[in-house]
């Protein structure tokens, strides 16, 4: 039995259930809201000490930070492979798995998305700094991604890999923000990428139900 603790408003929830989804793995959300008053419950700090989502249990085996999630789902699990076979591939992947987390998670969802499309919503007003002083690291972040990518339709080609899982959800949030559209606009090879995974199967599935 696997069971995925977390929101499905998350992004990295989300790139694990994409791994799900591709996988053609039977899962439980477990949901576990981060941002709720007084955080996650103890018995949630028990599974992963640094109180973030997601973490997987499948049967007795626990595993926190979606990087090793996903290959854990991939390598212990039935269903197409999710990783290249070729070593110069599956570095480019690992490669691109890294910029997401080190810089892109952080850059396109927290300084430019948030700011520009949450807090707005929310109605709060968007830090205008915060978004200009980002832009910079924004164009860095497409324009390696724009380089590293292949012709398609996956991202490395034609093997669907754990960066397409990784990278749709940041990627699809970023663009809702007009930064984001517009600094897509000059990346074609991952805008295409874009329009396509977003009408795959597994990414309407793990729609969020508040929207976005
Ligand atoms: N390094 C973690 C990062 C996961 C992460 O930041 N998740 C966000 C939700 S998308 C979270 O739990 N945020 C809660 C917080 O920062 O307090 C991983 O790879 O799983």
């Amino acid at each position: 039995m696997i069971e995925l603790f977390g929101s499905d408003y998350s992004v990295y929830v989300r790139s694990a259930r994409l791994t799900l989804e591709e996988k053609g793995i039977d899962y439980t959300l477990c949901p576990i809201d981060v941002f709720a008053p007084g955080g996650p419950p103890d018995s949630y700090l028990a599974l992963n000490p640094f109180a973030k989502i997601p973490t997987l249990r499948h049967g007795t085996f626990v595993i926190y930070e979606t990087g090793a999630i996903l290959r854990y789902v991939d390598e212990q699990l039935e269903g197409p492979a999710l990783q290249p076979d070729d070593i110069q591939v599956r570095a480019r992947m690992n490669q691109i798995l890294s910029i997401l987390d080190a810089y892109a998670y952080s850059t396109l969802v927290w300084e430019i998305y948030v700011e520009r499309v949450v807090k707005p919503r929310d109605g709060s007003a968007p830090d205008e700094v915060r978004i200009s002083s980002a832009i910079g690291q924004a164009r860095r972040i497409v324009t390696a991604l724009e380089e590293l990518t292949r012709s398609g339709p996956f991202l490395l080609g034609n093997q669907l890999t754990l960066a397409d899982c990784h990278a749709a959800s940041m990627m699809h949030l970023f663009q809702q923000a007009e930064e984001g559209a517009l600094l897509l606009k000059s990346a074609p090879v991952l805008s295409r990428w874009l329009e396509m995974f977003r009408s795959r199967a597994s990414f309407v599935k793990t729609a969020p139900t508040a929207g976005d």
